[in-house]
């Protein structure tokens, strides 16, 4: 295990569930952490959280990352010491709604186009270039089983993963020839607040989809990216799809009564 101690972490939606989980697990590795999100109040508590725990050190960074240009003046204007980003990790996303695609909310499609798309791609732009300036670097894109196979009226959620699929599969390819590494953690079922923004705050249908499973968890997938983040220079863990032992594949999901 290589050491993260003092490393610059930027984690995008550390608000809530696998974000917050992995500013949890960096912070305990000795990271020094930008908690980025929109839901300053809760970046404030975790900050608070782990300044007293692990002694961390974190900036907050209230930001809507759908935003290019408050992408782009936020992360030009971090001071010196917070400006040269070791890890960016891409978690910031969403799903809306479950609906069949000729029946569904455009603006669910918007939203979900612009954070866990173009969102991803904002922050990525803004901070890699950087990162080819110091010949190091590693951005972790969480992805979803959802990029690998689509489910019933998945449509354009699985489409956004897809596309993070694609993203990073490219700018692993562009970056050959540089000591940045690029790993896409690809999770299935992890009990977080996802479900409950899916379904617009419906909190009966989003504890329905984790009924009799035993999902994963958000450290579950915080240890992993931690593990990614820890490999020797040489290893970069490209792609890791983690399902619930009680899921197959999306739709097959082994339910306790
Ligand atoms: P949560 O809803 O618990 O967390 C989502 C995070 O994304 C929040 O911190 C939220 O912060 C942030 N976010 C959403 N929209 C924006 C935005 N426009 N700008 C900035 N931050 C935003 O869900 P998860 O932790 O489960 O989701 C994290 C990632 O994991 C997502 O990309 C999701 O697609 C992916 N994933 C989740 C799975 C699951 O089963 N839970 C499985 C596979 C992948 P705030 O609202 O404060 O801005
Ligand atoms: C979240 C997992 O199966 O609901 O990406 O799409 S799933």
């Amino acid at each position: 295990m290589v050491s993260i101690h003092k490393q610059i972490v930027l984690i995008t939606g550390a608000s809530s569930g696998i974000g917050a989980a992995c500013a949890r697990a960096f912070a305990q590795a000795g990271a020094q952490l930008i908690l980025t999100a929109r839901r300053s109040e809760r970046l404030s508590e975790l900050a608070q959280e782990l300044e007293h725990q692990y002694q961390s050190t974190c900036y907050r960074m209230t930001l809507d990352v759908r935003d290019r240009d408050q992408v782009q003046t936020m992360l030009a204007q971090l001071p010196p010491e917070w400006a040269n980003i070791d890890i960016l990790i891409n978690n910031a996303g969403l799903s809306r709604g479950l609906d069949k695609l000729h029946e569904a909310e455009i603006q669910d499609w918007e939203e979900m186009i612009d954070t866990n798309v173009k969102g991803l791609l904002y922050l990525t732009r803004a901070v890699v270039p950087g990162m080819i300036k110091r010949q190091q670097g590693h951005v972790i894109n969480i992805g979803s089983i959802a990029g690998h196979q689509v489910y019933p009226a998945g449509n354009v959620y699985c489409a956004t993963k897809a596309a993070v699929r694609s993203i990073s599969e490219g700018l692993k390819i562009d970056l050959l020839g540089t000591p940045i590494r690029v790993s896409s953690v690809d999770p299935g079922m992890v009990e977080t607040e996802f479900s409950q923004v899916r379904f617009h705050n419906d909190t009966e249908r989003a504890q329905r989809v984790y009924q009799g499973v035993i999902p994963l968890t958000a450290t579950d997938i915080a240890e992993i990216v931690l593990f990614c983040a820890t490999r020797p220079a040489h290893v970069n863990i490209s792609s890791l799809v983690v399902l619930p032992t009680d899921q197959a594949t999306p739709t097959l999901v082994h339910r306790r009564q």
